[in-house]
């Protein structure tokens, strides 16, 4: 089975890719399998090393959006890209807006190594 690190490497890391393509979110969302079952409205990458992002975890501790203590904001910015659903859009045919930005991501982290399992946004 996925463990929860495994699937926030599985939706949220893409190290080796930046800059992208208009069509980067409609490919990826694809391939990362968040288009089954429904279309996943916001999704975000990140093309920067895992050690580098696995590192947030000892970074600035930030309250989560769901009022728990274990999030971290990144010290540096981070090449991200932010995925978005069109308006509009309909299962199965799930269309999204790219959207490459540079800016510090909040993770929540858990576990022992404590590593990122949730993407709580970027500021
Ligand atoms: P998730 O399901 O929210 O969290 P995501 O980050 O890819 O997935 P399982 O066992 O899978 O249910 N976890 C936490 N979640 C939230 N807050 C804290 N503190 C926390 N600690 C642990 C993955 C797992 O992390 C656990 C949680 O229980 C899950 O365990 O975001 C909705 C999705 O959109 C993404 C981020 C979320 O997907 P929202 O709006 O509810 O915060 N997303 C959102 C994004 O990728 N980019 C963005 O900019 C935003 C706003």
């Amino acid at each position: 089975k996925e463990s929860r690190d495994e699937k926030f490497q599985r939706q949220h890391m893409d190290p080796n890719t930046s800059p992208v393509t208009s069509s980067y979110c409609n490919e990826m969302m694809k391939r990362r399998s968040m288009t089954v079952g429904r279309c996943k409205p916001v999704n975000t990458f990140i093309h920067e090393p895992l050690p580098d992002v696995q590192a947030v975890c000892f970074q600035g501790n930030v309250p989560c959006k769901n009022g728990q203590p274990n999030c971290y904001q990144s010290s540096s910015k981070m090449r991200i890209t932010d995925c978005r659903l069109k308006k509009g859009s309909k299962y199965p045919k799930c269309d999204y807006q790219t959207q490459q930005l540079q800016k510090s991501i909040i993770v929540a982290c858990e576990g022992n190594p404590y590593v990122p399992v949730h993407f709580d946004g970027s500021v």
